[in-house]
């Protein structure tokens, strides 16, 4: 078997990472703007003003993903460039550049997943207590609104947060992203839960004003944990009660984020481990919470494997001496992009599609003005056959995104990770198509068949 007919191959982006025109045409201030004007928050003091120029370059750039043979790209709205305050007022400038877009990629049979949320919360929102503040979720569906009325008649994919995971914990918790706080446990579950409500209003609002049949999903991401030996089934249950689990005083696991939003409630190890700093939970918030999906969207990059000790004890084997790691030092872990895909589906009985998955190399441009990027295929191909093994073995499998369509800018680490598949020149701005781009679309031609 190969992949299902219908498989969607495409590439995605986030918008602070490649748009640029941080101030252009009227765009309200994002956490993320604020958080790069602040010294030593960001490698080499490096901003999302410009990035890849996107806001002005988009025609070239969806010409190139043309060029790739995308069928899909996933993109994400700066909710600030939308509703420069967070809400009232609408930017009409900043949502026609949308409008825009759309109409080109659909020009270009390339066809948009929107991602509502990809982290630029708007600064005025921040100030009035961002996620903290309950009204976040009526802010949230608000902006949801204005998106649905004006795209919905030629956009049907809709996705509403990426990776609670990264702008509660990181952005709220350990402060190495925006809006870059340190708050306790306590304050970050509880912006979390508001989250997770805004959520659960957004897919309400999706789909009580789409004008076309809207297939909505959600973004989280989590680590993988694969068994070591995957014949037996002990292993294989103690590799999912480890990727499940809850254990740390953080915000980094899967159910917490998942598992309210799909069966409709907070897994019970999570209530434990929280303790105290867990929320309070309203009558009421996990019927908002949890509303039907189409499909789960997971964010997968690695993981780690899970076997026995000389006693027989589960535990997690580590990795050998001189194991394949990515320019960032991530581990090169293919079989995550097999038990993850096999894992959510049996727990939340979701089709799969993957919104990202790739890594950073160390690209530049060749004497022969080509940028060669083996690892990227070779990376992709290993991850893509275990994906492939998922469906073989009975997960629906409907869709992957590669992570990323450009180089960009890549959060506190700035420019200095490489993931796209075009490469970005940040001071020319011309673009190259990676080696692995090309290859990309040969992949996408036969429907995965060259991948062996
Ligand atoms: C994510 C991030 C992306 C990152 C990518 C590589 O969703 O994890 O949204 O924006 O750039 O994951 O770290």
């Amino acid at each position: 078997m190969s992949f299902p007919k219908e498989f969607v191959w495409g590439a995605a982006a986030a918008s602070y990472q490649i748009e640029g025109g941080a101030y252009d045409d009227d765009k309200g201030l994002s956490v993320w703007d604020m958080m790069c004007r602040q010294p030593g928050r960001v490698y080499g003091g490096h901003t999302g003003e410009v990035a890849c120029d996107h806001y002005n370059r988009y025609r070239e750039d969806v010409a190139l993903m043309q060029e790739m043979g995308l069928m899909a790209y996933r993109l994400s709205v700066s909710w600030p460039r939308v509703l420069p305050a967070g809400t009232g007022a609408v930017n009409e400038k900043g949502l026609s550049f949308y409008d825009r877009l759309v109409d080109v990629l659909l020009e270009a049979d390339i066809v948009p997943h929107i991602t509502l949320f990809h982290w630029d919360f708007p600064h005025e929102l921040y100030c009035r207590g961002g996620w903290l503040n309950p009204d976040s979720q009526e802010w949230f569906a608000e902006y949801t609104a204005v998106l649905v009325d004006r795209l919905s008649d030629r956009v049907r994919h809709w996705m509403t947060l990426n990776e609670p995971q990264c702008f509660i914990g990181l952005g709220m918790l350990e402060g190495t992203h925006a809006p870059g706080d340190k708050l306790g446990l306590a304050e970050a579950l509880r912006a979390g839960h508001h989250a997770l409500l805004a959520h659960g209003r957004s897919v309400q609002v999706i789909r009580a004003r789409a004008k076309s049949d809207p297939i909505v999903g959600y973004a989280p991401t989590g680590t993988p944990v694969m068994p070591q030996d995957e014949s037996d089934p002990e292993n294989v249950e103690a590799a999912r009660r480890a990727m499940f689990a809850v254990k740390n005083r953080n915000c980094w696991n899967i159910s917490w984020w998942s598992d309210p939003v799909i069966l409709g409630h907070y897994p019970e190890d999570g209530l434990s481990t929280y303790g105290a700093d867990a929320p309070k939970v309203k009558d009421g918030d996990f019927d908002i919470m949890c509303q039907p999906l189409d499909f789960y969207g997971a964010n997968v990059y690695n993981g780690w494997t899970i076997g026995r000790n000389e006693q027989g004890k589960f535990r997690n084997v580590g990795r050998p001496e001189g194991h394949a790691v990515c320019a960032n030092k991530w581990p090169v872990t293919p079989t995550a992009l097999y038990w993850a895909p096999r894992f959510y589906y049996e727990r939340y009985k979701l089709p799969i599609t993957i919104c990202e998955n790739g890594l950073s190399c160390q690209d530049w441009v060749s004497v022969d003005g080509q940028v060669h990027d083996p690892l990227r295929i070779d990376f992709t191909t290993r991850y893509l056959r275990e994906f492939r093994r998922a469906g073989e073995d009975g997960v629906p499998i409907e869709g992957y995104f590669h992570w990323s369509a450009f180089d960009n800018f890549e959060w506190a680490e700035g420019y200095n990770e490489r993931f796209g598949l075009v490469y970005v020149d940040y001071q020319t701005q011309e673009r190259i198509l990676k080696d692995s781009a090309r290859w990309y679309r040969t992949v996408i031609e036969s429907n995965g068949a060259v991948l062996g």
